[in-house]
């Protein structure tokens, strides 16, 4: 048994590295489940985690088996369709006749659309999928490589040596004759100076590498820095959270854009038990600051993952850790007052081990499923999470969108290093992807597939189901969000993710 103290500190430790992992935080994969003109597709891009980077795409035809060919076309948001290169054919995967995979360079760090475009009988019809790349991680020499490569090095070392030596030694003498003791010492001699110069380049190399390798440590990506802070404001709790980074105030990062409306998308997790859970949206008082009524929630300390969109389509969750004090948690305010976004949305569940796995009986009298053939998950297996919401008398309840979605989901590893937020549609932001359409598309490409709040034909009105890969294995919490009646209400489920089978 661990002392508490110690495990907190732990978690605390782990948190603050996950801090600096990117968008989406944990994992920037991207799940998407459209359309590609009159073709439903199922996509799946694994990104590289380095750039350069070759990310893995596979495309899944999800309605019918016309198709002919599919292309795939990374397009990079500063450089148009004009400096992107050409599409890719993604090749049919052998035994499976509705699966397409390609591989795609990602060359360099920022905002892309993937085009994914079908076709077939139906005619020819292109999906723009958000992909953000950056460089995540370094990836580290394995040792069988390290061994490898050093007794490579030595044998490369000696031969030249050996050279250097047989060459002073003996190169101008006829054939068959012995060299004398002047000309053995001048190949020793010969030998030594070779050496010596041989390890030069050699050092000279090594300090060249590492000076490489640090600069693209200094690259691997972090989201914007912030400050964030609760204060007693007018009758309110406020949380504030400000961007500090001197890249954002240096502006060079290109402005923000609304999502579904709002500049900025937080969810709020209480951080020792995950018990608590947010879905706020504040307002910015300057381009730096956030602004929102927090809820009447416990106090403690909560992990903030804040989603923005730049105009770019580049997006990122701004991650930080922020302690309520008990004093203001208790205060008598009057939570009511306004403003307050009417689509914020809070909740109190279990805490973090306790939740249920399947049937969730919510405030209402509702009960919202989550629906499955067992409780075994599989890291970086690609599946469907599938929910039905029923009234109290078991009826189907009527969704309604909320924020433009059947449904919204976060899930998150119990340290918090893993955090992604996303759509019955995927785990790519929708901001990004209108973005691309209008700017890369043509005018049929726009006018299509806009009806992405509505439900998906042959899913029943009280059914949401979600595109996803548990990035990495652990215990997880998932949170789903559905709407009503006019009243948000959050679903909360415990799961455990093993490795590979
Ligand atoms: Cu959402």
């Amino acid at each position: 048994m661990i002392p508490r103290t110690t495990r907190t500190l732990r978690i605390l430790i782990v948190f603050a590295i996950a801090l600096i992992t990117a968008a989406h935080v944990g994992s920037s994969n991207v799940h998407y489940e459209g359309s590609a003109g009159p073709y439903g597709i199922r996509v799946l891009i694994r990104t590289p985690g380095v750039i350069p980077g070759l990310a893995q795409i596979t495309v899944r035809i999800t309605d019918g088996t016309d198709v002919r060919h599919v292309t795939v076309r990374p397009v990079r948001s500063d450089a148009g369709l004009e400096g992107a290169p050409p599409a890719d054919t993604a090749l049919g995967v052998e035994g499976d006749a509705n699966l397409y995979s390609a591989e795609l360079w990602l060359m360099r760090f920022g905002s892309y659309s993937v085009h994914v475009t079908v076709s077939g009988e139906r005619g020819t019809g292109t999906a723009f999928v958000p992909v953000v790349a950056v460089a995540e991680r370094r990836i580290a020499m394995s040792v069988p490589m390290a061994i490898g490569l050093v007794g490579a090095g030595l044998f490369l070392f000696v031969g030249v040596l050996t050279i250097f030596g047989a060459a002073a030694r003996e190169s101008v003498l006829p054939p068959g004759e012995t060299p004398d003791a002047k000309r053995v010492r001048r190949g020793k001699v010969a030998m030594v100076g070779g050496g010596v110069v041989v390890a030069l380049v050699v050092m000279g190399g090594m300090s060249w590498w590492n000076d490489l390798d640090a600069a693209y440590q200094r690259r691997i990506f972090q989201p914007l820095h912030t400050s964030a802070r609760f204060a007693a404001a007018s009758g309110r709790i406020v949380l504030t959270l400000t961007i500090d980074d001197p890249a954002w105030l240096g502006r060079s990062w290109t402005p923000l854009i609304p999502d579904h409306g709002k500049l900025m998308h937080m969810f709020l997790v209480k951080h020792d038990d995950l018990a608590a859970f947010a879905h706020l949206h504040p307002v910015s008082t300057d381009s730096n600051t956030f602004a929102v009524a927090f809820p009447r929630l416990p106090a403690g300390n909560y992990r903030v993952y804040a989603d923005i969109v730049h105009e770019s389509g580049f997006t990122q969750t701004l991650t930080n850790l922020v302690n309520l004090p008990p004093v203001l948690a208790t205060q008598s305010l009057d939570l009511t007052v306004p403003p307050r976004d009417p689509d914020d949305s809070w909740t109190m569940t279990q805490p973090f081990g306790a939740a249920s796995t399947r049937a969730m009986s919510l405030p209402s009298g509702r009960t919202i499923t989550w629906e499955r053939k067992d409780d075994s998950f599989v890291v970086d297996e690609d599946m469907t999470m599938r929910f039905v919401v029923r009234n109290a008398d078991g009826t189907p309840a009527a969704l309604e969108p909320y924020l433009g979605m059947m449904s919204h989901a976060a899930v998150t590893l119990d340290d918090g290093s893993v955090f992604i937020h996303l759509h019955p549609a995927g785990t790519f932001n929708m901001a990004a992807k209108a973005r691309f359409e209008r700017v890369e598309g043509t005018a049929s490409e726009q006018a299509a597939d806009s009806s992405m709040a509505m439900p998906r034909s042959g899913v029943e009105e009280n059914v949401v189901t979600f595109p996803f890969a548990f990035p990495k294995p652990g215990s997880y919490r998932v949170w789903v969000q559905t709407k009503v009646a006019g009243e948000v209400e959050t679903g909360v489920w415990d799961v455990e993710v093993t490795d590979r089978r």
